[in-house]
Parts: structure tokens; sequence; C-alpha cells
């Protein structure tokens, strides 16, 4: 296929603004941005160009706009939803030169990072000073702040500290016309007018490119434990966290959990026995952390019948061994198949009657196929990955969405909309919400040349309307 001309005749202008080892035109160096690393999602780029800085990124958006290409962001290429995989030429604008870390301000306990800097990254500065970054992912090694920004990522901690949005105290932004939008002064109060960033936290590089971000710390607590707890089904593990809850309060950093399948699929990669004596449907992974002892709190809420179905966790070596039952099953999933995930939140008494409701909706579309599932299970976030199916196929979406509504859920809990699910978008927003999604989306980038065709369903067709209208005139 001969390379898209807009793309490829832009090459010069992008070099003079980012140097010339920094636009990529080679078909083997583009591969590693046109795919995802499930291989759910492929496209076809038809540059990458690689900014180091706000200015930077600000001219190249002006270029590209001026040529008319489009142009899709990508961090760490971490996503789940094709969100940051390349269409039909689009230009890949590569965040991970923007790497500065700033110094952490002890007082607002903030530091300034660009939006390319991996999540690890940022949790190994903040320690060296006693503090944290409040979310945490399996992927923390690839994943870009920029991008979990643009998500609104969630992880495991989000029970207690909230999403990625809780921890933003500012960012600065390039939108589709190469303005530039810069908050980073990280006020807490600070009320005038629309609060711009809050609007781009979660709008998956669909309004601008984020380019450095405020990030607010915590402090990190002295101690943790981790307890894997194996119990029958969902029904029961549900009932677990919530007395965890209860009797922790706090102290419960996360209340996570991996089905049987699941397990077996980490034991079988990481040539690892079972975790416990014997076999359970559900294994819980609960994280309490404390300046105290807090295997005493988690000791106050354990029960005598648990004996042969806990294993507990006090030293770090332990707790990731413990922890990597759970964070790996995607890696897991993804060996054994191109994996079809659905990533949804559930109120939590509704997690085992949609886990029973979903499973058999995959049964009824295929009963070899296999459904694993896993999740955040304090906030009824379910992680449902389903094998056995081509990439394209869209079934597996198509029979959950509606589920997650009848529920009383969310379509995406924290992995979005991406390319996966923007034509089932309507199952848990109302028209009314997506109008006013479209406004926003027409007035900042009225040309449509960011993140094109994601996150919002495309739009109606006049000429069908039209046909509507028609229709019913003679049927009247
Ligand atoms: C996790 O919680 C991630 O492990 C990935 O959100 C989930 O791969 C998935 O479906
Ligand atoms: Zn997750």
């Amino acid at each position: 296929m001969a390379d898209a001309p807009s793309a490829v005749a832009l090459q010069g202008t992008l070099a003079s603004i980012v140097g010339e080892n920094h636009v990529i035109s080679d078909r083997d160096r583009l591969a590693s941005y046109e795919r995802d690393w499930t291989g759910r999602w492929e496209g076809r780029a038809g540059l990458a160009v690689r900014p180091a800085s706000t200015d930077q990124v600000a001219a190249v958006m002006a270029a590209c706009g001026a040529a008319g290409v489009d142009v899709v962001v990508q961090g760490g290429n971490t996503g789940l939803v094709g969100g940051a995989t390349p269409m039909d030429d689009e230009i890949v604008l590569d965040t991970t030169r923007l790497d500065e870390v700033g110094e952490p301000d002890p007082a607002s306990r903030q530091v300034t990072v660009g939006a390319g800097v991996t999540l690890e990254e940022v949790q190994t500065r903040a320690r060296r000073d006693g503090l944290d970054f409040a979310v945490d992912l399996p992927a923390r090694g690839q994943a870009t702040i920029g991008g979990m920004v643009a998500t609104n990522a969630g992880g495991a901690l989000a029970l207690r500290y909230g999403t990625t949005r809780s921890s933003v105290a500012g960012v600065e932004a390039v939108l589709p016309d190469g303005s530039v939008l810069s908050r980073l002064s990280g006020l807490l109060k600070d009320n005038a007018g629309y609060d711009l960033p809050s609007l781009l936290v979660g709008s998956e590089g669909t309004l601008a490119v984020l380019t450095r971000i405020r990030l607010a710390l915590t402090r990190r607590p002295r101690r943790r434990a981790v307890a894997l707890i194996g119990v029958d089904d969902l029904a029961n593990a549900s009932t677990l966290v919530a007395t965890f809850r209860d009797g922790l309060g706090d102290a419960l950093e996360a209340a996570d959990f991996v089905d049987r399948q699941g397990l077996e699929l980490v034991c079988a990669r990481l040539h690892v026995r079972d975790p416990l004596p014997r076999p359970c449907g559900i294994y819980v992974v609960v994280q309490v952390a404390d300046d105290e002892d807090p295997t005493a709190r988690l000791a106050a809420v354990e029960s005598e019948d648990w004996a042969d179905v806990v294993a507990v966790g006090e030293d770090t070596q332990r707790c990731e061994a413990l922890w990597a039952y759970r964070e790996s099953v995607s890696e897991a999933v993804a060996a054994y198949d191109v994996p079809h995930k659905f990533d949804l939140s559930v109120p939590l008494s509704e997690v085992a009657p949609f886990a029973d409701a979903a499973r058999l909706a995959i049964e009824a579309l295929d009963a070899e196929a296999k459904t694993v599932i896993y999740g955040h299970l304090g906030d009824g976030n379910l992680h449902v990955n389903v094998l056995g199916f081509r990439p394209a196929d869209d079934r597996p979406a198509r029979a959950l969405a509606p589920l997650v509504a009848e529920h009383g859920g969310s379509i995406s809990a924290e992995h979005g909309i991406g390319r996966q699910k923007r034509e089932l978008l309507g199952s848990t927003r109302s028209a009314a919400e997506i109008d006013a999604m479209r406004a926003i989306k027409q007035a900042l980038d009225p040309r449509g040349m960011l993140g094109r065709d994601r996150v919002l369903p495309a739009a109606p067709d006049p000429r069908d309307e039209q046909d509507e209208v028609r229709r019913e005139g003679v049927s009247r």
C-alpha cells in the first residue's frame, strides 16, 4: 500500500519542529505503534512524531491542522480499547519524550511531570521522599501519566484514594488548533470559570494533547500487608469485601479478585503452584496499609473458618508474590489467546448476579468460549475477558453492554471507550449527555482531527433522519 500523501508531505515540516530523528516513517519502526500488546487492535500510522516539549507539541498540532492530517496520541501503548492505535494513516503523536520529572514540593505534596513519564518513575521519585502516587496498576512500567490522566485510570487503590482524577492538581495541554492551556499552579481552591483540567481528565485524547501534569501525592503509610483469601463464589466474595470495608475503614487499600479460571492461567504462565491448599472458586486479594502493624487489623476481621484458605504476606516480597496471582491475569490471558476485554462497573450487590448473567450470555454465543472474570471487587469493577472469538467479532461486547445497563452499571469503569465501545456508549449514557459531549468535541476540535472516531458514536446520517421523517409522513 502506498504511503498516505498528506502525512508523508508533512515529514519535512515535522522534522523541522522535532528534529529528523524524531519523525518516524520507517514501516518496521512504525509497527510497534500500530498494534496494541494484546493483538486485538491494529491499524496503520502515516508517521510517528516524538515532540520533546509543549511548544513542540503545539507546533506539531498546528502543522497537522494546517495540512488537514489526523492525529492520535500514544504514550506507553498499554490501553485496552483501541483508543491509541492509529487508523487510516493517522500521525501518531508519541508523548514519551515529554519525560521531565520535577522536584516534589513537600508543603503542597505536589509534583509536576511530563505526560510521557511512566507511573513507575513517578512512584519511585515520590517514594524517595516518603510520599506516593495514589494510583497503581499492573502496567506501571510502561503506562504513562499522560495516558492515565487521559483515561482517568483506576487501578486497585481507587477504593481508598479514588481514580486518577483525584490525584490531578492541574494540567498543561495543547488544543487541536495548537493553542496551549496551562493550569499548573496546583491551587487547591481555584474556581475561576469552567474547570478545563477536569474536562480533559478522561477525555481519552480526543479534546487535547496533555503535555504536563501537576500531580497531588499522598503520604505513604509505613507498613502494609496482603491477604489472599479463597471463597466459593462471587456472592461470598462480595460479602467478605463488605465486611472488610466495614471493619478496616481507610486502612483497606485494595480488594481485588480473580476467578479460578484466571488463577489457573496465571499458575501455568508463571509456573507457580496454587496459592492455597485447596482450589476455590474465587480468590480475593486484600491489601491493608497503616503506620502501625496492619496484620493486627487484618486479624481483627479474620474468621476462624478461613484457616485453610488464606495466605498472608507482610514483607514486600511476599506481598508482591501474592499480588502476582491477580496482577498477572491480563498477561496470562493474552498468552493463551487474543482476548476480548470488557471493563465495567456495577454496584457491589450486583457483582455476583451480573457475573452469572455474563457467563450465560457468552455461553449462548459460543458454548466453547472461555470466560475469565477478575478485577477490583471493592469498587464493583469487573474485567470480563472472553477467549475464543476472532479479534474483529463484536458479539461479546454487544451481548455484555445491555446486561451492564440492566444491572445498573457503566460500560467503562476504568479503561475508557476508545474504538471498542463507541457504538455502545448509548447503553449507559443518555442522548442528552451524548449531545453535550458532541458539542464540546465540536467546540474544541471542529475538524475532528484528534482521536477521530473514538469515544463518541458515529453521528447519525442526516439522510437516514430525512428518510425516517418521510416514512413517518407516509404512515400517518
Ligand atoms: C487490571 O486490573 C487491568 O489488571 C487490566 O485493568 C484488565 O486486562 C484487563 O482486562
Ligand atoms: Zn483493572
